[in-house]
């Protein structure tokens, strides 16, 4: 309906024919729209889209080159136990995005503050990959994110595994985190829920003392069209996911670093080094070079 209004003025009759649809469904349709903010003038030749809203699943779908479609809450819990659900009902390609959380999570159960004016978004795939591989959709998220972030002036890195950091006068501080959930069988993954949470529009005050935002670092973007920069750079790394991990090196600051690295039942501690398909994150110790699939970094010196 968007598409064909795009192209206007036309007429009821000759979207209804164009969409094989009823004049009554053609009228539906339209005042749907008007009621999502889309401001659609029927000028005497026909109808005209004039404007489209600064947010909504339609104005997110709207011009987006990836096929994601789009389930947007005003409020929810939180994005990755929408998704969840509707994973296990078997959807694909579906992203639920709230425009603030009330439980919203990090990793480990860790809270994530979702106050209005971020982006919350949970992409449900489901992939014809093995369980393996899933962390790489973990670091393509935080690719897109990057990219997205550097697009609306700022300087944005990716710390390992999940988080993007951008540079501030006091130290490297949080701007976004990802969580990738996952269910599969020994070879195949039924479904991966990959959660993104941005400081996009949002005052620093609303957020833990380590975080920042797009808004206080003076970037400027709505959040449609982040959002739609990072549907459109994720769709693209997940269709190649060997590009995954160059792409991911290039933007990371963490490589090269002294970390400390919280794995289930112990420490890492030495140089990182490089990060091998899916995710793993080398450690040079002195015992030897470790690698790591998972655990919680800290960079021990500033750069
Ligand atoms: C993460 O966890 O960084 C993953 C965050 C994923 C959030 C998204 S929002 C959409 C989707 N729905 C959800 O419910 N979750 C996903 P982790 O690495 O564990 O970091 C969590 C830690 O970051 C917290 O313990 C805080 O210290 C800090 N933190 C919390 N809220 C933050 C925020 N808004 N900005 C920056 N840091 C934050």
């Amino acid at each position: 309906m968007l598409t064909a209004l795009a192209d206007g003025p036309v007429t009821g009759p000759v979207l209804a024919d164009d969409l094989d649809v009823s004049r009554a469904a053609v009228w539906k349709h339209v005042e749907a729209l008007r009621e999502e903010g889309f401001v659609i003038e029927d000028a005497g030749e026909g109808y005209v889209l004039e404007s489209i809203p600064e947010f909504g699943a339609a104005a997110v779908e709207y011009g987006l080159d990836a096929p994601f479609e789009v389930e947007l809450h005003e409020s929810i819990d939180s994005t990755n136990a929408r998704a969840r659900e509707l994973a296990v009902d078997g959807a694909s390609d579906v992203v639920v995005v709230a425009e603030r959380q009330t439980g919203g999570r990090g990793r480990l159960e860790r809270e994530w503050s979702s106050p209005p004016g971020g982006v919350y978004a949970s992409l449900v795939l489901r992939p014809e990959v093995p369980p393996a591989s899933a962390p790489a959709f973990t670091l393509a998220a935080a690719v897109a994110v990057a990219d997205a972030a550097r697009d609306a002036g700022v300087d944005a890195v990716i710390k390992w595994p999940n988080d993007v950091l951008a540079a501030t006068d006091d130290g490297e501080r949080k701007l976004a985190g990802v969580l990738t959930e996952m269910e599969g069988e020994a070879d195949r993954v039924s479904w991966v829920v990959v959660g993104i949470g941005v400081n996009l529009d949002v005052d620093g005050v609303s957020l833990p003392e380590t975080a920042t935002s797009v808004r206080d670092l003076g970037g400027s973007v709505s959040r449609r069209d982040f959002l739609q920069a990072v549907l459109e750079r994720f769709d693209d790394l997940r269709r190649d996911l060997n590009s995954v991990v160059p792409a991911w090196r290039e933007r990371t600051t963490t490589l090269g670093r002294d970390v400390r690295v919280e794995i289930p039942g112990g420490v890492v501690e030495g140089r990182a080094v490089d990060v091998e398909f899916p995710g793993s994150l080398l450690v040079e110790t002195d015992d030897g070079t470790v690698g790591v699939a998972a655990g919680d970094c800290e960079h021990l010196r500033p750069r």
